[in-house]
């Protein structure tokens, strides 16, 4: 078969593609150009700019077809991904040509790009890192499919009722979506529940339910429209749409039961985030996506291939977190049930074709299912788990591990309720698990895969996380782009490392006023829209410092608003000293069934209203909760940041990836030694960011050695006074107890070091005020870091997977 070649940029003829925008509206909108409205005008634009693509995704499809090229899946219950317009055009090098077509009818680019909703398919980090990989792969040519579910309603909507959060339905489908092809051929039956038996020729499993699976894909380009990757996402509908005896004998109701079970499996995104959900739904979606994909995968191969048995050859099936990793048990099902592979040749074409990345190291995450639960929704899966687990505490066994090592090793938890332990099937099913970044991926050795590392060594490797350069920094912060373009070419668009041509003029004094000058029009930009959202008027010359992530615990606002306070303390206690005017961003959801989180965003907007109210301060510390934290917010903040706060207690944040973002937009980092801080701190250079507090050896053995916080608050005279603050109603006139739990949580335990901690951060918070004082210095150390974190663009993250995991060129 002849190979087609990847067209070439063509640059389009721009009154042709207004020509075809027309024509889209009128044939497949159906509207007028006279009548239309701005949003057929959007829905137009996208069909147009999707046809384009269209040809490119053929193109590459049947290249990978003829090649016989191997394929990656990633496999991700969550994809963040934002709006797609702004970064398909711009990918495909069609901004300039879309903002001509437009203004030929008299409409803005950006009025258009508004009126996409964001696809909020994910929670935070680890969905929005999965959605940053599938731009790179498809910007390193490499041949991929995202596989997820196709979520009604994404992420919650969340609103701030009286400083509370409330959590609203998104609905990003209620306009339709006009980036998407349901694929009707590509449906898959999916069965829950049922019976096993074995005959002779090998085991039946008889599900008592079952479901259709499927495919509706998107498109995925990479930056120079190179290549465009599929993101299949799978939906749900029932075998029967109705069952018309029951309807017929009045039951109207129960007649669509089937109906309403397959609606369920696609409805939510469950909104928690580093905490299990551990509701039956859950697990029922975690094998409803997989199992479709892994169908999808093994049918694809056997189809062109014909021979299942270099699966692994031809195919890597990546699981991010443990959500997919029951797809070990489903491949290894229909390798032995129904490809008819003997078990041990089964698990070696498993090990080779499936590796996993580990995203959380707190004990509470680790995904484990009641073996009830387990054993009911999917019997042959279990005896296959159970098959499997023989054969490892066997080989446990032999290399002389002793009974705890083995209980701990164990596919099954058998301390108290028996259940399943989603990583360690993971883990044995892998022939690589892979942490987030350098310390997580040592800790990861040392605490929850201690064991199974030392029966298995080699398999943990470090795979520190990415951004997509493109989303991150040429598409939310074009200014800065165009200064960075005029200072050192075009070369760090394609390679983000050559940004270090900008240490060379680091000291360049109209370099550092040019970056300033755009990052103060972003925050213009941004106290524009807090004053049109929020009703709060902002000063672009003050310090934006700047919290934007989910709400939890160990992420730490709360020492940050403890800060906040003591920092209102001292403004109003020496009004004569030199203040530096500071604006405080908060942003992030709490999940809705997480009390303290919730608490943490009331007491973000008590102190807000507190503060903004005072005239004692002066207009030197203004505090904001942006509501409805998402990724699009996310790209008008980031852009306006001066600093990132990482402050995380030190062992608990794997990576973290909004790190990389502000450092890539020319913020200072003040942070914790936790997650990819440390590797942000080597490249940037300890003299560029600002580091504070226990690291997390320091943590460990403060909590295994009865570490007394009272002791420390009574130490310290400012955090004392903060935390009696907060306690006593200061903020909370109207229910002075509110945050007694809160701030006696600290008192009696600290476990996440926020008292230990405090006085380092404070600490750290006045340095960064005297290096703001310091024009200069401040602005060389703000290219320094834009100049030295090119290395974490996604493109890098994704090359290291490729080369020493998936084995693709
Ligand atoms: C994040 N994890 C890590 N989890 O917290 C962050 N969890 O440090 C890291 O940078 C990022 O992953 C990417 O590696 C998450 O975001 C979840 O969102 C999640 C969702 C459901 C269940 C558990």
């Amino acid at each position: 078969m002849a190979t087609d070649p990847v067209p070439v940029l063509k640059p389009a003829n721009p009154s042709e593609f207004d020509r075809h925008i027309v024509e889209v509206l009128r044939h497949r909108v159906g509207k007028d150009e006279r009548a239309a409205k701005q949003h057929d005008w959007y829905t137009a634009s996208i069909l147009a700019l999707r046809d384009q693509i269209i040809d490119r995704w053929i193109a590459s499809t049947r290249q990978t077809y003829d090649q016989g090229d191997k394929r990656v899946y990633y496999l991700s219950m969550e994809f963040l991904i934002g709006r797609l317009l702004r970064d398909a055009l711009s990918n495909m090098g069609m901004t300039a040509e879309m903002e001509k077509a437009l203004a030929a009818h008299g409409l803005e680019l950006s009025a258009l790009e508004e009126l996409e909703p964001d696809a909020a398919l994910g929670n935070g980090g680890l969905g929005r890192l999965a959605a940053c990989f599938m731009e790179s792969l498809a910007t390193l040519d490499i041949p991929a499919y995202g596989y997820g579910i196709r979520y009604v309603n994404g992420m919650f909507r969340q609103r701030i009722d009286d400083g509370w959060q409330v959590e609203l339905p998104e609905t990003w489908l209620a306009h339709g979506n006009p980036w998407e092809f349901e694929r009707v051929e590509s449906s898959y039956r999916i069965g829950f529940g049922g019976e096993v038996s074995a005959q002779d020729d090998g085991v039946i499993w008889d599900p008592a339910e079952q479901v259709e699976a499927t495919a509706v894909d998107t498109p995925v380009v990479g930056w120079r429209g190179k290549r465009v990757n599929t993101l299949r996402l799978w939906t749900a509908s029932p075998l029967d749409p109705i069952r018309l005896d029951a309807f017929n004998a009045g039951d109207h109701i129960g007649a669509l039961e089937e109906q309403v079970r397959a609606d369920s499996l696609v409805r939510v995104l469950y909104p928690a985030d580093s905490s299990p959900a551990g509701q039956e739904l859950r697990l029922r979606q975690e094998y409803f996506f997989t199992a479709a994909s892994i169908q999808d995968i093994v049918r694809r191969h056997v189809q062109y291939e014909g021979d299942i048995r270099t699966l692994a050859e031809k195919a890597a099936i990546q699981l991010n977190d443990t959500h997919p990793s029951v797809a070990v048990a489903e491949l290894m099902r229909i390798l032995v049930d129904v490809e008819g592979l003997e078990f041990n040749e089964a698990w070696e074409i498993c090990k080779q074709t499936v590796s996993y990345t580990n995203h959380t190291l707190l004990p509470e995450a680790l995904e484990t299912w009641p073996l009830p639960l387990f054993e009911r929704l999917l019997p042959r899966h279990m005896q296959i788990i159970y098959a499997i687990n023989s054969r490892i505490l066997r080989e446990a066994h032999k290399a002389g591990c002793n009974h705890e090592q083995i209980a701990a090793i164990s596919l099954i938890d058998e301390g108290g309720e028996r259940r399943v332990r989603m990583a360690n099937l993971a883990f044995v099913g892998a022939h690589s698990v892979n942490g987030v970044a350098a310390l997580h991926t040592e800790l990861m050795k040392e605490t929850v895969f201690a064991d199974l590392h030392a029966l298995y060594p080699g398999r943990i490797n470090n795979k520190t996380n990415g951004v997509t350069p493109r989303r991150w920094l040429q598409q939310c912060n074009p200014g800065l782009t165009k200064v960075i373009r005029d200072a050192i070419g075009d070369g760090f668009l394609d390679d983000a490392e050559k940004l270090s041509d900008l240490n060379a003029l680091a000291d360049d004094v109209a370099l550092g006023e040019r970056i300033h000058e755009v990052k103060r029009s972003n925050k213009v930009v941004l106290a524009d829209y807090i004053k049109r959202t929020m009703g709060v008027r902002l000063d672009p010359d003050a310090l934006f410092d700047v919290q934007i992530k989910r709400i939890h615990e160990y992420k730490r606002q709360l020492l940050n608003l403890i800060e906040t306070v003591a920092l209102y303390d001292q403004i109003r206690s020496h009004p004569e000293r030199d203040w530096v005017p500071r604006v405080k961003i908060f942003g992030g959801k709490a999940a809705p069934s997480y009390h303290n989180a919730k608490l943490v965003i009331k007491l973000a907007n008590d102190i807000a209203r507190r503060v903004n109210s005072d005239p004692s301060v002066g207009g030197l510390l203004k505090v904001v909760f942006v509501p409805n934290y998402n990724v699009s917010l996310a790209e008008k903040i980031i852009p306006a940041a001066d600093l990132s706060e990482q402050i995380s207690t030190a062992g608990m944040e794997a990576s973290g990836t909004g790190n990389m973002k502000f450092a890539l937009n020319g913020a200072l980092t003040i942070g914790t030694l936790d997650g990819a801080n440390v590797e942000i701190k080597d490249k940037v250079g300890d003299e560029n960011i600002v580091i504070f507090g226990l690291t997390a050896d320091e943590v460990a053995h403060k909590r295994a050695s009865g570490y007394d916080p009272r002791e420390t608050i009574e130490g310290s005279r400012e955090l004392s006074q903060a935390l009696s603050a907060i306690a006593s109603g200061v903020f909370s006139p109207d229910d002075p107890h509110r945050y007694a739990g809160l701030v006696g949580g600290i008192y009696e335990s600290d476990w996440f070091m926020c008292a230990a901690d405090f006085d380092g951060y404070a600490a750290a918070q006045r340095s960064v005020d005297a290096r703001w004082e310091d024009t200069a210095g401040w602005r060389a150390a703000a290219i320094r870091n834009i100049a030295n974190v090119g290395w974490f663009s996604s493109d890098r993250t994704i090359s290291e997977y490729a080369r020493d995991i998936w084995k693709v060129r």
